[in-house]
């Protein structure tokens, strides 16, 4: 008998998590389609090779255009949404947080109530987020107190309760949330912590830039690789009945740490000096790589995260493939190479 091609929709098919999921979903034999806003710059770069091969359709539409979500959702017909679309920058979401709201809060309502109103039968995957537990100590699991200290985890917060928790209960709606802790790949933005480290310990390292400024150096975050964690989403959206996941590495490493590993992969060793905001990092030739600034100082952090995904493993039978170190490496290795490629420069790892 002829299998009927499942149809999954990803809002953020742009982003980070976005790109790996349409390969994940492609090479399941899904037909994919995404949601593309308009950007003065090219939105593509993520996912170029998908887009140009004809494996992903893209729509125009907005987060904030319910007349968009609604002829996208007409056209597409999904089985599956997976809602990856947000204002995902926490430092940008203090000085920007009505624009957050509006996309994390509002944008998923928007979204949730096209999809329900054209296909109560619909499955829905809503990108929520270890933010969400802020201040609440570590390991943070499904049943841990929610407390968010930023507009972005407030708004992840509240969407999740409205509409996963919320239209789940009233409406028998299949949706999930799953609790993603933080996961990078090369293809992170570079204002996230990991990829600016990578990326500014590459130009170092190439002579293409003198330091790197970073702001708090003792934040511990829970860090896993992206590819690992989008097929996480997918086994949430096969499972017989709804429910919400924590995906993480069950591990934590300080920002510092972090920088100690990249520059580790890249022959470099570092010496820290000093405390606070004088804290220096140190090459072995005794020049300053590492300097804080307070710049990047948050007005609120959130110091500690680390996840225990013991349901994940047991129900979804999900686990991470990539080690701390093994994503480092990852990560070191492509930004030397795109660096110096960039710049016309011949690099060799040893
Ligand atoms: P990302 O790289 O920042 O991607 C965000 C995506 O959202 C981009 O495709 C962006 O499009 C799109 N977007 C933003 N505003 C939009 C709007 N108004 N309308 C339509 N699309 C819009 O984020 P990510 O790291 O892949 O994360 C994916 C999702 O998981 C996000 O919801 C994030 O909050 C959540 N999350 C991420 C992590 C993590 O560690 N990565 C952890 C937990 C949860 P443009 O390309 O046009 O900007
Ligand atoms: O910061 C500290 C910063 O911006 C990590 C998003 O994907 O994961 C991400 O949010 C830590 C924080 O990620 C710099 O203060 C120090 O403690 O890489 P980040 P995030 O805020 O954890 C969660 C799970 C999401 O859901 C979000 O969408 O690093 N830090 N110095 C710095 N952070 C940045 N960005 N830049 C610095 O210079």
């Amino acid at each position: 008998m002829k299998q009927i091609q499942k149809r999954a929709l990803i809002t953020g098919i742009t982003g980070q998590d976005g790109s790996y999921l349409a390969e994940l979903l492609y090479d399941k034999g899904y037909k994919v389609f995404g949601l593309i806003r308009r950007t003065s710059t090219d939105p593509l770069m993520r996912i170029e090779k998908l887009y140009f091969s004809e494996k992903i359709t893209l729509l125009n539409g907005n987060m904030r255009d319910i007349s968009s979500l609604e002829r996208i959702i007409a056209e597409t017909r999904p089985d599956e949404i997976y809602n990856l679309a947000a204002q995902s920058d926490v430092g940008i979401s203090f000085s920007c947080p009505e624009e957050t709201f509006e996309i994390n809060y509002y944008g998923v309502g928007r979204l949730v109530n096209a999809a329900m109103r054209q296909n109560p039968k619909v499955r829905i995957y809503q990108a929520s987020t270890s933010e969400m537990f802020g201040k609440t100590k570590p390991p943070q699991n499904e049943t841990s107190q929610f407390q968010p200290v930023s507009p972005y985890g407030e708004a992840k917060l509240k969407a999740h309760e409205d509409f996963v928790k919320g239209y789940r209960e009233r409406y028998g709606l299949f949706i999930c949330s799953g609790f993603l802790f933080n996961h990078e790949s090369p293809r992170r933005g570079k204002h996230f912590v990991t990829r600016k480290i990578a990326h500014s310990l590459a130009k170092i390292k190439l002579g293409l830039q003198k330091s790197l400024e970073l702001g708090n150096l003792n934040a511990r975050r829970d860090w896993g690789f992206a590819g690992d964690y989008v097929e996480a989403m997918w086994k949430m959206l096969q499972q017989k009945r709804p429910a919400d996941f924590v995906i993480a590495t069950g591990q934590s490493h300080t920002v510092r740490e972090f920088v100690e590993v990249v520059a580790k992969a890249m022959n470099m060793r570092i010496k820290w000096q000093g405390k606070g905001e004088k804290e220096v990092g140190v090459d072995d030739s005794g020049k300053v790589i590492v300097r804080v600034n307070k710049r990047y100082y948050r007005p609120r952090e959130v110091n500690n995260l680390r996840g225990n995904s013991g349901k994940a493993r047991k129900i979804l039978h999900w686990r991470p493939k990539v080690s701390f170190d093994g994503l480092a490496r990852m990560m070191a290795v492509e930004d030397l190479k795109t660096v110096a490629r960039e710049n016309g420069l011949q690099y060799k790892l040893n």
